[in-house]
This record gives structure tokens, sequence and C-alpha cells, in this order.
């Protein structure tokens, strides 16, 4: 008998290891639920809004560098995941959206949910193309499948409900093995630019390396090219993972998330080094430095700052190679400077992330520092746009077998929850904690359901300061008066006792480690003096922590102000850090 193009495209899926879809059901996709209803292999992932389907695969692809499949309905139902696709591919991880579509017949009559998603995300994706015969299916899905996997970002098969259902008799082929990098493949420039760029460092008397997401892997080459080039090592955000840990070479990161030590070892180095990234603020890059540029992407190089040497290659292929003729540096000044400058900026941030017993409201540094204490050493952390993203840059501590995923490059509000759910649905046993904002988890708050649903113990700490924080500051900086930004919240504790299980609110640093302290949610989660738990949690329990934290009403002058909410009284003592 043959089969559906939707049982085909199930198996391919299977067959290539996929081991999970992200969605929400509809008329037009129900060929494709029906046969992921068939099959054990691979696992339906029930959302509550398709945004979050896209952000929850996104999380996944990132931790297991493998493809992960997201899908939608007809019209409304894949347009929702546009945004979280946008997150996907703009922070290349690989990722297929099935867009089922209306009835093949009535497509170009403006029917009924008619949209024409192949127009729709052309901007958020590498391919993305309609199949409109059924036995075109596994060629267009094998195209989109290893168009993914090899540029890393999103493609996207459209599919109207009516060639999901029809026959295809094609055979099933595994798409995989085909990762540029597992491959064994070698990338780096040729030797004229190595020698070109050898030249340059080894004139150098102060160099300073800037490293982002391409430094994935690349621990131990990094630290030795640091030690041979006495360079301090400023990170982009999404090189805090790959690069803060054991790292004697770390000033922090600059930008407007970093601090002064990253800044300065930027400004100051007379060559800089840029290794996989794609840091985006032109004013943050030094004007008279001499800069070399190393990306696996042509197309990135010079796009920010004006580039003296462009190399094309993988960072760990281009530093190996170069190694060998770099010269071995002697004068560490540059990097005892900016090492040291380092130390007094953490002191100061440190000095940030007190907590007074019985004060209120908690200082969101110290919640944070808290979380990073408590966290276990092979967490997770996910953490949204805006106030949360800060402190997770500056207090969560990497060590290599952590993660941490937030929409570092689209910067879009409420992901920490959807990427905590794609985090927690890919490792189950893995401790996932999601820093989320009071707006943010608002905008996506929902999807609590689906922790409850999918029996995913997602940890989530709400900084809830009563604004849109971040906003409010950038208001105040850019000279407006805030408006528009003050949220009157629920009580999250309330919220979280009725959507998820296990609650606590934490309004006092008094109470504050002991309810996240290891016997209690963070750790021990299931434990019984995990807060106030108003049910009795199943296996899979949730803790909504709400973190009252400093109120950004302030503006980091201000030592002293009040603001109140239903339910959460908060009086802040300082403001943001500076
Ligand atoms: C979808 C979306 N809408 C709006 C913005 C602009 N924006 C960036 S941060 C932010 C405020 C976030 O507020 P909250 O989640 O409460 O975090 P806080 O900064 O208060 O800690 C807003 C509105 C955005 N980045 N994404
Ligand atoms: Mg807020």
């Amino acid at each position: 008998m043959a089969k559906s193009a939707a049982e085909v495209i199930v198996e391919t899926l299977v067959a290539s290891g996929v081991k999970r879809i992200y969605g929400l059901p509809g008329d037009s996709l129900n060929g494709l639920t029906d046969a992921i209803r068939a099959r054990s292999e691979i696992q339906w992932v029930h959302v509550r809004h398709e945004e979050v389907a896209a952000f929850a695969a996104g999380a996944e692809a990132h931790l297991t560098g493998d493809l992960v499949v997201c899908a939608g309905s007809c019209g409304p139902g894949n347009l929702h995941l546009i945004n979280g696709l946008y997150d996907c591919h703009r922070s290349r991880v690989p990722v297929l959206a099935i867009a089922a579509q209306i009835p093949s017949a009535e497509l170009g009559t403006g029917y009924f949910q008619e949209t024409h998603p192949e127009i729709l995300f052309k901007d958020c994706s590498y391919f993305c193309e309609l199949v409109s015969d059924p036995e075109n299916v596994p060629r267009i899905l094998g195209i989109a499948m290893r168009t993914a996997i090899t540029r890393r970002g999103v493609a996207v098969v459209v599919a109207p409900g009516d060639v999901l259902l029809g026959d295809c008799s094609g055979s099933v082929h595994a798409v995989s093995a085909i990762k540029l990098c597992d491959a064994g493949s070698v990338f780096h420039p040729c030797e004229t630019d190595l020698e070109t760029a050898a030249e340059i460092l080894n004139a150098a008397g102060k160099v300073t390396i800037l490293g982002g997401a391409g430094c994935a892997g690349v621990h131990a080459e990094l630290m030795a090219l640091a030690a041979h080039l006495k360079a301090p090592i400023v990170h982009a955000l999404r090189g805090k993972e790959y690069l803060e840990y054991d790292n004697p070479y770390d000033v922090g990161m600059t930008g407007l998330l970093g601090f002064s030590s990253g800044y300065y070892a930027m400004m100051n180095c007379d060559t800089l080094l840029m290794l996989g990234t794609d840091f985006p603020y032109t004013q943050f890059f030094p004007e008279k430095a001499k800069i070399i540029q190393v990306d696996v992407r042509g197309e990135q190089i010079g796009r920010r700052t004006h580039v003296d040497l462009g190399l094309i290659g993988t960072v760990r292929d281009t530093v190996r190679a170069l190694m060998p003729k770099l010269k071995k540096k002697k004068d560490t000044k540059h990097l005892d400077v900016s090492v040291k400058h380092y130390a007094e900026a953490r002191k100061g941030l440190e000095e940030l992330a007190v907590g007074e017993p019985g004060k209120t409201p908690i200082h969101p540094q110290y919640v944070a520092k808290l979380v990073d204490e408590l966290a276990s050493e092979d967490a997770v952390f996910t953490c949204d746009v805006g106030l949360p993203t800060v402190w997770a840059a500056r207090y969560l501590r990497m060590n290599g077998r952590r993660s941490l995923i937030g929409s570092f490059v689209h910067g879009s509000m409420a992901s920490a929850l959807p990427q905590g759910i794609g985090a927690q649905a890919a490792y189950p046993g893995r401790q996932v904690i999601a820093l989320a904002g009071d707006g943010g988890l608002a905008m996506s708050m929902g999807d609590l359901l689906t922790l409850r649903q999918m029996k995913l113990p997602v940890k989530i700490i709400v900084f809830n300061n009563s604004a849109l924080g971040f906003v409010e500051l950038e208001m105040k900086a850019a000279g407006f008066l805030d408006f528009g930004t003050n949220l009157v919240n629920p009580s999250f504790a309330e919220v979280g006792t009725a959507f998820c299980t296990a609650t606590t609110t934490r309004t006092s640093t008094t109470t504050l480690r002991r309810p996240i302290s290891p016997t209690c949610p963070i750790r021990g989660f299931s434990s019984a003096t995990a807060g106030t738990p108003t049910s009795s949690p199943p296996a899979g329990t949730t803790s909504v922590s709400a973190a009252t934290s400093t109120s950004t009403r302030s503006s980091p002058a201000d030592t002293s102000r009040t603001s109140s909410t239903s339910g959460i009284h908060t009086t802040a003592t300082t403001g943001p850090p500076g």
C-alpha cells in the first residue's frame, strides 16, 4: 500500500535521527500529526502557541547541534511560528519548519485562512518552498533538511493538507551525516593569508582577542593562542558559554551589556583578533587598531568595523594553522593591566549582588548570583531579553558543561520559557532554569501549561519589577520620560500554582537563599520544602519563583524609590547597575 507523503516525512525524520516535533495541530496538519501518532520513535511536543514551538526547537538544536522540527497548521497556525523562526535562523541553529497550507485547489482564491508562507518565511530561512505534488515531497524534504543542517539555519517546507495526505511512492532515505565539521573536514585560509596574519600579529605590541559563538569547541586552542600572544580575551554574549570558563585571559564582555574591562581591553589594543563573532556594536570597536577577522562565513567579514585582514575559515582550523607561525610574546603588560581591570570590574559587580536580611525588594543581581551558586554543574540557563539577560551575562558562571540560551541575536522578548521547554524536552535529566522577566513571562504565559502537560520540570525565576525595565532604562538614557512601561502584575506565585504545581514567592532577602538552596526548588525540586506548593507535585513539577527585584523605575543615580503593585510591594533601595 502506498504511503502518504506525511508518512514519508515522518519516516524520513525518524530515519534521520529527529527526536521531536514541536507544534500545535490543525486541519491542514492532520496528515502529519496522524503519521506522528503512529510512530513511537518521534515525540510530538504539544505547545499552546506556535511561536513557542519554534523557540523550543531552536533551543534543542542549540544544545544538541542536531536538526529539530516544528510545525504549524495553515494560515495563522504557521504564521505564529515566525518570530521564533527568525530567532532560530539568526542564532544559526538547524530547524525545519513544516508549514501546512490550505487545500491546493483553493490556492490563490483568497480562501479561508489563506496566507503565503513561501513568501512570509523567505526572510527567516535559507530554503522555503511550496511542495505541490506528494511525489515530490521526499526530494523537497531532503533539500530542506540538508540546507538547514549544512547552512545552520531554518528551512521551511510548505505543504497543503491534501499534499500531505496524498500517495507518495518514494522511498525513505535518512538525511544526516553531512555536517560540515563532523565530517572531519578542515577549513582554513590559504597559506599566504595565514602568513600575512602571522606578520601582523608578530609585529603587534598589544593584541586583544574578541570571541563569539564561532569559538564553540575551541577552548584549548584559544587558551594556547592567548598564552602565546599574551592577549586578553573579550567575549561577545554568545561567546560566554565557550570562552569564559577556566580562562586566565578572560576580561569579560564589552558592548551595551558589558563592562569597562572588556571595553578597555578592546580600545587599548593595537591589534584586534576577531574570532567567530558578529558583535554588532560599531561604537565599541577600536578605530585605530589593526583588525584581523576570522569567520567561516566570508560575508560576515568587515560588516561591523574596518578590517585589515579577513580570514575565511573555522576558528578551530584557522587557529591551529596559524599557531606554528606565531612568535611567542614576552611582554605581559597589556594582558596584566586588562586582567587587573577585570578583577576590579568583577569586584564592583559582586558588590551589587548582595542581600540585606529583611530588606525588600531583593536586588536582582543577588538573585542571579544565588541561582548561579545553587544551580547544578550542567544546568541549562535560558534568559529573557531585557534585564534578565544582563543578570545572566554578569552573574551566571559557565564551566564548559553549563549552557546559556537566549534571544541574543534576534533580541525577542519571551524566549526564556519556550527555550526552557525545548531544553528540558531534549534533556529530561538536566536542570533547566529560566530567568524570566515579568514582561517576558506574561508574553508567553500560556505555555506554562505546556510544562504541566508535557511534565517538564523547568524552574522559572521571575524577575518581577512591575516594569518593562530595560526599556525604561533606554528611555531614561535617551532623555525620554518613561511611558507605557509599567506592568500591573498578578501574583506570579499564584499563577504558578494555578498553571503548574509548586511555586514560591520571595520578596525579601531574609528568605531568599533558603527557598532556592540545594534542598529546595532549584536542586531537590520535588522536595516538600519547596516553597508552599498548594497541590502535590507530580513527577515533573515546575517552580515559579517570583523574585521581586529592584525596581527599574529608579534611574541609576536614585537610591530610594517605592513602587507598589497589587500583591507585591517593592521598595527599591538601589537602581540597576550603571
Ligand atoms: C517581542 C518584543 N517586543 C518588544 C521588545 C522591546 N523590549 C526589549 S526588552 C523589553 C522589556 C522586557 O521587560 P521584562 O521582560 O519585564 O524584563 P525587565 O527588563 O523588566 O527585567 C522590551 C519591551 C522586544 N525586544 N521584543
Ligand atoms: Mg520587568
